[in-house]
């Protein structure tokens, strides 16, 4: 009998079908953002790099700094990570040639990523698309589509439409729906004197961006309390995005894990969002303090996340997307590390005795309830994740390190 086998019996036992599992896991897709390959920083500036909102620290060598290099990072991360997956790409990352010159974010077009479509059809990617409302001149006074410059706002909002005219496109393309998530980072460092009028822009600016039918897209506004800079107020909170997208159709709040209070989980949002809306979009991330972007650990709130999705039933609601960067560390490695984890999470998740567990809640019997949560933690999880990695042909264990390592040694360090 092989680990595998002894541990699936083992999970037998508990109630718990661990083929079910594997194929679910397998089955789920999970958007992974293209921008850690590179601290954020794209190819329409590229000796800008990321600010102006974002804020990538450290400077490891080796990040990606064009297309050619980001795209094979991504499929080195990606070869060492089992499941099914979408790339998430921001607009920053246009594609400039000679028959295609430069130009800013506002006349952006799907010519601009149509070699993105290209590699994603190549790999069986799907594809996510941002609009990149920072790291940009036109952000003024940190403020994009609540700008009372209204300049300002017809250059942003001109993005975001253009942006979700090349989602639609990419989703005709490859016969998809596609994410369109606009993310600002609108806010004030101190004490506002009006928090009405600068929402009431972004609302406005919003009814202009989402006026277009665009079936092929699903439209996101992402949320936030406060981020470093932005300390007393941030126009996109999670009320305004949430009340917006109720009374929207087709808009959803995504919500991204660090974008809270530090001991204010999105686990447990999911439920109350899963009521109302058809999508629940998520950035799976770690936040430490004040910051929102650290690398996914197989930690509780991440298994939380996982184990929401899958007790609600609702592997194909919950769109997740991952967004971490660090710069700090080996970029590839960085990829691997988080990717892994949120796959681990939710075969974990997968892999409760949620029925049981339900049962004991609904007769009153949490002491049974606890015992049972507790004792699950140690089922052999490792031989069902080993199997997992098997099947999609990717490493079981540490050994991928020794790829990244190879990796580093004869690409990363070599560029300048
Ligand atoms: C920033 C948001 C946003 C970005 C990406 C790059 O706080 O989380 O999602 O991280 O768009
Ligand atoms: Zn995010």
């Amino acid at each position: 009998m092989t680990r595998f086998e002894s541990a699936k019996e083992i999970y037998a036992r508990y109630g718990i079908d661990a083929e079910r599992a594997l194929n679910l896991a397998a089955g789920k897709p999970i958007s992974i953002h293209c921008w850690q390959g590179d601290d954020v920083v794209g190819f329409d500036n590229p000796d800008g790099g990321a600010g102006n909102g974002i804020q990538t620290t450290g400077n490891y060598p080796g990040k990606a700094r064009n297309f050619e290099e980001l795209k094979a990072d991504f499929l080195k991360a990606a070869s060492l990570v089992p499941g099914k997956k979408r790339i998430n790409l921001h607009a920053c990352y246009a594609i400039f040639t000679q028959e295609n010159p430069w130009t800013d974010r506002n006349k952006l077009e799907y010519k601009h990523f149509a070699p993105w479509v290209a590699f994603a059809r190549e790999n069986g990617l799907g594809i996510d698309f941002n609009p990149t409302c920072f790291s940009h001149p036109m952000v003024k006074d940190g403020l994009t589509l609540s700008s009372p410059d209204e300049d300002v706002r017809r250059f942003w909002i001109d993005h975001c439409k253009a942006s979700r005219r090349i989602a639609q496109q990419i989703g005709e393309e490859l016969q998809d729906k596609v994410m369109n998530n606009v993310w600002i980072p609108d806010g004030y460092k101190d004490t506002p004197a009006d928090r009405l009028s600068p929402r009431k822009r972004l609302k406005d600016a919003l009814d202009e961006i989402f006026a277009e039918e665009c079936p092929n897209v699903i439209d996101c506004v992402e949320s936030k309390f406060f981020a470093v800079g932005v300390e007393s107020y941030t126009a996109g909170s999670n009320e305004f995005y949430t009340a917006y997208a109720a009374t929207h159709p087709n808009v959803y709040n995504l919500m991204d894990a660090g974008h809270y209070h530090p001991s204010e989980p999105i686990s447990d949002k999911i439920s109350a969002m899963l009521l109302y809306f058809q999508y629940v979009p998520l950035h799976v991330t770690r936040g430490v303090n004040w910051d929102s972007d650290h690398v996914v650990s197989f930690d509780d709130e991440t298994r939380e996340i996982c184990k929401e999705i899958v007790r609600s039933d609702a592997l194909d609601r919950v769109l997740v997307g991952l967004d971490f960067f660090d710069a700090s560390i080996n970029r590839v490695a960085a990829w691997v590390i988080g990717c892994r984890n949120f796959e681990k999470a939710l075969l974990w998740a997968l892999l409760q005795p949620d029925d049981e567990l339900k049962a004991m809640q609904d007769r009153g019997d949490f002491t049974g309830r606890l015992m049972l949560q507790e004792e699950a933690k140690t089922l052999p999880f490792a031989d069902i994740w080993a199997e997992y990695c098997r099947r999609a042909g990717v490493p079981e264990g540490r050994e991928w390190f020794e790829i990244v390592k190879q990796y580093e040694d004869e690409v990363l360090k070599k560029r300048g």
